[in-house]
């Protein structure tokens, strides 16, 4: 046994854990600073490394975070109330130094405390690693939540991965995505805390043994298993200036020391530890998928490797305050399973109560469907997860027999409703039969749970009439909505200093805590001093971006231009593409002199895609074959700018999103389940150009239809369109796409590259076209156009923007934290006393 999880015999006493409190001045600060820097790190003025500085000063922080961790932890266990569990398997947490310091409310000492010594707290905050836990909206939003519910003082742990590669870096050569692996942890993370102590033990593998007991019960016991570790790394979570900060517990996977006999014994001594390190692959790398499926047996053992970790860590947690007795615990546990990505929790659960905690089914079964809660966050059928039964065998048999058997009582349920309705028992079945039989994700997440709810409120509509349609038949009061939200603490407090210290000056300062506040902006959108200054504060933040753009892409952004900006993953159904037809469109317009009344327009878009991704990839190179004729050509020097930002991440986003005017929320209706880039852009004064999809809905309705420009088919409109739709029709008898399609076709964008384009082009031809992108053209181009013309008119474009932001209040994950808490999980809320 390791000394790390060794019990000590002479406990310390009480004194040990009594220090003073740590200072919160600039002095304070700044002596620590210097002792980390010099002390810890042996650092003196030969280093020149920008890391250390960095480092000594996260240390700093996580002190002062350390104290209120254990109150809050403690204040926890004493209140004995409900808690609930986010399980993901992403955390896009981003930077956490200029959080912590938010939210500590050191921000200003921290600044000044550096300052006296020569040092500028901008700079060292800019040397840490981006922590990319995620792919996309899934994984951010997961991280928003998190900084809600301690916000909002609620007793909720994250449970996730910890990956040692996170998203992989994107680089741009000639024209194209090449990604690079992140080794995000090179430097070590001065964020996490190891708690060797708390370490489970996960089953893999193996075979199921049955047998009697003297009661004549049947025992089921999973044995010749291959074991791995996971060992928990907690990441403090702080809430915004309240001294509460909650945990987020990521698991890494290690090797058991049980080597491998039979290879030992042969003599293998090297093979036999080598085989250890396949245990550690299960948290190596994060896939880099946002919404297809992959179905890799390695992202099933991520996923039950959550599962069975983080379960057995509440039960344990569970025992240590209850003891064994279970009659209470769905009474005071819950667990929101993000996505269907943790859904094998649902019989994880069954698993651990029944074989290792000694219960009998149908109590098992009313804990696990009191306790889970199911959230979606896709209608594409490439990301409904199913895992092949035979893969199900070979690596979870004792869970596979648990999930055929919550199938037999629940299709037995499905025949006492609808007698003799076998179609739809088997439309129900957890287990898609076939050729190769795949167990339904989705499902097994909605039987086992009490809610399932969906992320936006069309999103929501749209999954209970189609895709769970049965279901809503047979339980409709377990369907509900909770439209998405992002923190205003890091995407407007964090992100946008300028426009934080003006909302500050004109309706104090609690808009912070209670984003509906920002609503008494409305009046201040008649006064002219008002919108003078709130230009002068986006002109400032369009600078900072242009700074960046010409530094990382080579492009001038001139400041009294447009910046339109679609950042988010490349996908066929958010429409790059769509974007890319526009800016086309608006260079043939310069080409043929077509300027009067010319609205100066820079065009940005960023975004990684799937590397097996084909298409997607080949609009990347688009977008940059695209900016580079136009950047080029002479004839668009003031009018037009074009460029795609590499590596589009939380930290880009933070200088993005202050520093755009227009913002493209432009899919496929019915497609964005939700979005939330929409909405930090809309906090941060962006005017969305956007279809009616996902949250755009409701961005609209918050904002008012004449401070959003709207176009395009509604979802309705494209499946009614679907088997009658005639692109080449379209395009035939609209001149302009007529004349985008031609220079796309005439290899203009491709000069050296012949046909890289072909497939892409024939997307937007193709009758079967998924993402109507021809149907939408003329609608987008008459917004566009609408657009321009708003923001020729400055004071209307500056009326609208504030607007915007004033009416973002709905849009703060707060608000949809408290809808979680009030629908689904019920906490109540805990502050943190001595
Ligand atoms: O979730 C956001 C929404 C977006 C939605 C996104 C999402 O597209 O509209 O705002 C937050 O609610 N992401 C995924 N599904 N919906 C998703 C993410 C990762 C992966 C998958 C789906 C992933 C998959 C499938 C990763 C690895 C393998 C397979």
């Amino acid at each position: 046994m390791s000394s790390l999880t060794n019990p000590i015999k002479n406990q310390p006493n009480d004194s040990v854990f009594d220090l003073p409190p740590l200072s919160m001045e600039p002095e304070g600060l700044a002596n620590d600073f210097k002792r980390y820097y010099a002390h810890t790190f042996g650092r003196d003025r030969d280093c020149h490394s920008a890391y250390y500085p960095y480092k000594a000063l996260a240390i700093t922080l996580r002190d002062r975070l350390m104290e209120r961790w254990k109150v809050t932890r403690q204040s926890y266990d004493e209140a004995g109330s409900k808690r609930a569990y986010y399980l993901s398997l992403e955390f896009l947490m981003g930077r956490a130094l200029s959080n912590a310091m938010l939210n500590l409310e050191v921000d200003g000492a921290v600044e000044k405390g550096l300052y006296n010594l020569g040092l500028e707290l901008e700079e060292i905050a800019s040397n840490e690693p981006d922590p990319g836990l995620g792919n996309g909206g899934l994984g951010r939003l997961a991280a928003c939540f998190l900084d809600s519910c301690a916000s909002l003082q609620l007793p909720v742990r994250g449970y996730g991965l910890r990956y040692e590669y996170g998203m992989f870096r994107q680089l741009v050569e000639n024209g194209e995505q090449v990604e690079e692996p992140d080794h995000w942890l090179r430097d070590g993370n001065p964020w996490e805390l190891e708690r060797p102590e708390f370490t489970q033990r996960i089953q893999f593998g193996g075979r199921t043994e049955s047998y009697t007991d003297q009661k004549g019960r049947t025992i089921v016991q999973w044995v010749d298993s291959h074991d791995v570790l996971a060992v928990p790394y907690d990441i403090p979570v702080p809430g915004y200036r309240n001294n509460t900060v909650n945990t987020l517990r990521l698991w890494k996977a290690a090797a058991t020391d049980d080597f491998d006999l039979d290879e030992f014994n042969a003599g293998s001594y090297p093979e036999s530890v080598a085989q250890k390190n396949a245990a550690e692959h299960i948290t190596m790398v994060l896939y880099p998928n946002d919404a297809s499926e992959n179905g890799k047996e390695l992202r099933l053992r991520q996923q039950f490797f959550l599962a069975s970790a983080s379960i057995k860590d509440v039960l344990r947690d569970w025992i240590r305050l209850h003891g064994a007795d279970f009659s209470r615990f769905a009474e005071l546990n819950c667990f929101q399973l993000n996505d269907t990505h943790p859904a094998v929790s649902v019989a994880e659960l069954m698993r651990q109560l029944m074989d290792e905690h000694g219960l009998e089914w149908g109590e098992a079964w009313n804990i696990t469907r009191h306790t889970m809660a199911y959230t979606n966050h896709t209608l594409l059928p490439e990301a409904l997860e199913r895992w092949p039964v035979r893969l199900f065998r070979q690596l979870l048999p004792r869970v596979l027999e648990i999930i055929f058997e919550i199938n037999a009582r629940f299709l037995a349920e499905v025949a006492l409703r609808w007698p003799g309705d076998i179609d739809r028992q088997r439309r129900m079945s957890l287990i898609e039969e076939g050729y190769d039989p795949q167990v339904r994700m989705a499902y097994l997440a909605i039987v086992g749970s009490y809610s399932v709810n969906g992320v936006a409120a069309l999103h929501s509509e749209l999954l209970i009439e189609g895709l769970f349609r049965d279901f809503h038949d047979l339980w409709p009061a377990k369907f509900n909505n909770k439209t998405n939200g992002v923190t205003p603490r890091r995407w407007l407090a964090q992100c946008n200093p300028g426009l934080r210290t003006l909302l500050d000056e004109t309706i104090g300062t609690d808009w912070v805590r209670d984003l509906d506040q920002l609503a008494r902006l409305v009046p201040h959108a008649e006064d002219a001093a008002f919108r003078e200054r709130w230009h002068q504060i986006k002109q400032d933040n369009k600078a900072q971006l242009a700074e960046h753009v010409a530094e990382i892409c080579g492009v001038n952004f001139p400041l009294d231009a447009i910046f339109d900006v679609q950042v988010k993953r490349i996908h066929e159904y958010k429409r790059q593409l769509l974007n890319v037809l526009h800016v086309i469109h608006l260079y043939n317009r310069i080409k043929r002199g077509d300027t009067a009344n010319w609205a100066p327009r820079c065009v940005l878009i960023g975004g990684k895609a799937a590397p097996g991704y084909v298409m997607a990839k080949q609009i990347i190179r688009l977008v940059n074959n695209v900016a580079r004729v136009v950047n080029m050509d002479p004839s668009t020097e003031g009018l037009l700018r074009v460029a795609f930002v590499p590596d589009y991440r939380v930290s880009l986003m933070e200088v993005i999103a202050p520093g755009t005017d227009l913002s493209e929320q432009i899919s496929t209706a019915g497609k964005e389940a939700s979005g939330t880039g929409n909405m930090k852009f809309m906090m941060n004064g962006a005017i969305t150009i956007g279809t009616l999809d996902g949250a755009n809905i409701e961005i609209r309705d918050q904002v008012g239809e004449e401070n959003f420009f709207l176009f395009g088919l509604t979802a309705a409109g494209v499946e009614s369109r679907r088997h009658h739709y005639d692109p080449n029709g379209i395009i035939a008898g609209d001149p302009a796409l007529m004349d985008v399609m031609n220079l796309l076709e005439s290899g203009h964008f491709n000069q050296f590259e012949g046909g890289v384009f072909d497939q892409v082009i024939l997307s937007v031809r193709n009758p079967h076209d998924p993402w109507m992108t021809a149907a939408d053209f003329r609608g987008y181009i008459e917004a566009q156009e609408q657009a321009a013309a708003a923001y020729r008119d400055r004071e209307r474009w500056v009326r609208m923007s504030i607007l915007n932001a004033a009416r973002s209040g709905h849009f703060s994950s707060d608000r949809t934290i408290g809808e979680y808490n009030r629908d689904i999980w019920r906490l109540t809320p805990v502050a943190p006393g001595r």
